[in-house]
């Protein structure tokens, strides 16, 4: 018995010594010291033995116990160090590596464009007003002096949504306009930019889906001065303090008088030259006294207010501001033309 005994304990320390996980040092427990395991087998036994080895073989089973105990706890804690030494050792962050880049967008040149003309009214007391673009053809059209069976309103240029005609996508940003003049007593100072909708094939200067920027100023003693000096102010910001501007009579149903504005070319400074078409000018925007009928029609005397209006086409400045030959690449987002800007 005292053989078997020292066969457990050799038996037990050198597979506690091999073992690699805590699932095997368990294993190895109940193997050595379980209810079934290898010593409990022998302490069985005892009952065999005479009354003086008993003793002594009780002392020894309990030795082998508390050493093959003593063993396991050694071992636990001996993988325990060596799991936590290959956790961190896996985990560990090499702080000198490079970074990944991680590749960052940017503005489009559009809103490029956009902010910088924003910024001018915004420097002026221009209030950045939104609109909705499924519009009713009364606000579109009818309040905007263009009335029934004018040229505009036919279907081969509008995108009418309704049967009757009554509603549409905008044509113009200038429905906004109506809505806060219709809600809002003067002074006015707004900025209404936004998509509109015509009915044009793409081509390289036309689009079904394009950009506008429309300005409006009412209150009590508005003249053509304030609007020659608002829109010189604007193009100077915009095409330096040195440019020249020009104001040449025009027409629109909803402005009266109507101008156009052009700004001297920045080229050839007026002799022409390809930028100009041979002009000396760029046409840049329209513009005018808001028609009577207009105010009126929104719930504002026009004896006692007036105002001036005008519209930009934003794709045209975009394309000026940025050299851009062709509308249909601002609306593509060839990432090979957007990386550009
Ligand atoms: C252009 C010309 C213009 C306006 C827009 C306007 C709006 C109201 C009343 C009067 Cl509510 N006028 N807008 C006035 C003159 C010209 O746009 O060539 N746009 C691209």
């Amino acid at each position: 018995m005292k053989q078997q005994l020292e066969q457990i304990r050799t038996a037990a320390m050198k597979a506690l010594e091999q073992a690699a996980s805590p699932e095997e040092l368990e294993a190895l427990r109940v193997q050595f010291l379980g209810k079934k395991g290898e010593l409990t087998a022998v302490l069985k036994m005892m009952g065999g033995l005479s009354a003086e080895e008993r003793p002594v073989m009780g002392q020894l089973a309990n030795t082998v116990r508390a050493e093959i105990e003593q063993k396991l706890d050694a071992s636990r804690n001996v993988l325990k160090a060596k799991l936590l030494e290959a956790k961190l050792r896996s985990e560990t962050l090499d702080v000198t590596v490079p970074g990944t880049r991680i590749p960052q967008g940017h503005r489009h040149p559009m809103n490029l464009a956009l902010d910088e003309v924003k910024d001018v009214f915004v420097g002026m007391g221009f209030d950045i007003v939104d609109g909705p673009e499924v519009e009713l053809s009364d606000y579109n059209f009818t309040r905007l002096n263009t009335p029934e069976g004018h040229p505009a309103r036919d279907h081969s240029d509008t995108f009418y949504v309704t049967e009757d005609d009554e509603v549409l996508l905008r044509t113009q940003t200038s429905p906004i306009q109506i809505r806060v003049m219709e809600t809002q007593q003067p002074p006015i100072r707004m900025f209404a930019p936004g998509r509109v909708y015509r009915k044009d094939e793409v081509d390289a200067t036309h689009s079904p889906m394009f950009h506008q920027m429309e300005g409006l100023v009412v209150d009590k003693g508005i003249t053509m001065t304030d609007l020659k000096g608002c829109l010189e102010q604007m193009v100077k910001a915009l095409y330096g303090p040195d440019a020249v501007v020009r104001f040449r009579p025009h027409h629109f149903p909803f402005t009266e008088p109507s101008c156009e504005v052009d700004v001297q070319c920045f080229e050839c400074h007026g002799a022409g030259c390809r930028t100009c078409k041979g002009e000396g000018w760029i046409e840049l925007l329209g513009a005018g006294m808001v028609h009577p009928k207009v105010l009126a029609g929104c719930g504002i005397d026009p004896e006692v207010y007036s105002g001036f209006a005008f519209g930009v086409g934003l794709e045209r400045m975009a394309m000026r501001r940025f050299a851009i030959s062709d509308m249909r690449l601002i609306f593509e987002n060839d990432v090979r033309f957007l990386e550009q800007f």
